[in-house]
């Protein structure tokens, strides 16, 4: 049975992109939020990112997860899976064969802000999970996100290192937040990529096809597109920076010449100097320790944590309390 709900009104988007386009375009340090990324074409982009050889982060998780998606079935009897940036859901098959194979699985819950990765998603498993009621919300998971009332135990799950995207105080609001929304027994799956040499990370993001920066000049063209703003995503190019006291990759898209961009439908024109960076998305690094501080400030206690062979990326299992 597949369901899909919207928790965003139907022109939410445009909306709240207005809002991020009026303040993040405006201020000193011009910034944008890396949501606006995954329209439909952002969301293949960013599937043809984690085939890259250079992004290690997918491969490895998916190494973590076929060694112990088992004992993580064993850990906790679930009963809904709740995955916030679900996206293709194909790393997430593993962790549902052994919840339901070793468990009481019966719902998964999808959430993302891109409809058509939650459609195609949703497509693909219902011909393998035919049993399992999956309720797919359109939402966004910083704001006014609700978890579904669940008559037993519950998995949220974050994977792919997403968290990585949020600024430290993000983090620490998004953590309370989704610790809110659960109960005693319930728990957190949680994906991190690891700090590790800068030459693997830049790499990472910036890889030689320039896929990477696809992914990020999309931004441009769902401004074009949303608010009838005129980039030519040619003007720009995409850079990726470790910033080693942060420990975190810095995306910035670098203006190529001095342009102007007009956006009639907000009665705003923006100048760009020659040189000029806009920060579209940051992806931190983490350790052990720090993790397990920020989970426990939350209200988790880190259970299990494991890694992929080569040490480059982490999964956690949390509990409430
Ligand atoms: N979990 C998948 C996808 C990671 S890409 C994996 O590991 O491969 C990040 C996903 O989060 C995308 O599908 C994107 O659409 C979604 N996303 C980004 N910001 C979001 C937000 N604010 N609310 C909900 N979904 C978001
Ligand atoms: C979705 N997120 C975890 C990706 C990352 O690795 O930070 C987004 C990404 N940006 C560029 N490449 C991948």
């Amino acid at each position: 049975m597949f369901t899909i709900t919207r928790h965003l009104p139907i022109n939410a988007a445009t909306t709240a992109l207005r809002e991020d386009v009026l303040q993040g375009l405006t201020a000193a340090q011009k910034s944008l939020p890396p949501k606006w990324f995954y329209d439909a074409r952002g969301s293949e982009l960013f599937e043809e990112i984690t085939h890259l050889p250079e992004y290690y982060p997918t491969n490895a998780e998916r190494e973590i997860l076929a060694a112990h998606s088992t004992e993580i079935a064993a850990a906790i009897a679930v009963h809904t899976l709740v995955e916030l940036g679900s996206g293709s859901s194909e790393k997430t098959r593993l962790l549902l064969t052994a919840l339901r194979e070793n468990g009481n699985l019966r719902r998964y819950v999808p959430v993302d802000v891109s409809e058509s990765a939650l459609r195609s998603a949703a497509t693909g498993l219902l011909k393998n999970y035919q049993n399992l009621a999956i309720h797919a919300l359109v939402a966004d998971f910083q704001s006014g996100f609700v978890v579904p009332p669940t008559d037993g135990p519950m998995m949220l799950a974050f994977l792919g290192g997403t968290i990585g995207n949020f600024f430290p105080d993000e983090r620490a609001h998004f953590l309370a937040s989704i610790r809110d929304m659960s109960q005693p027994g319930d728990a957190l799956l949680l994906g991190t990529d690891l700090v590790k040499d800068e030459q693997t990370l830049v790499a990472a993001y910036n890889d030689v096809t320039g896929v990477t920066a696809a992914f990020h000049k999309n931004l441009l063209s769902v401004l074009n597109r949303e608010l009838a703003a005129d980039f030519n995503p040619e003007m720009f190019e995409h850079v990726a920076l470790w910033n080693a006291e942060s420990e975190w990759i810095e995306m910035r898209l670098r203006s190529l010449r001095q342009q102007t961009i007009n956006f009639p439908t907000l009665g705003l024109s923006v100048p760009f100097a020659r040189d000029e960076e806009l920060r579209t998305e940051i992806s931190a690094k983490f350790r052990k320790e720090g993790i397990r501080a920020e989970l426990a400030a939350a209200g988790y206690t880190l259970k299990y944590w494991w890694t992929d062979v080569a040490e480059r990326y982490a999964l956690s299992l949390s509990v409430v309390g």
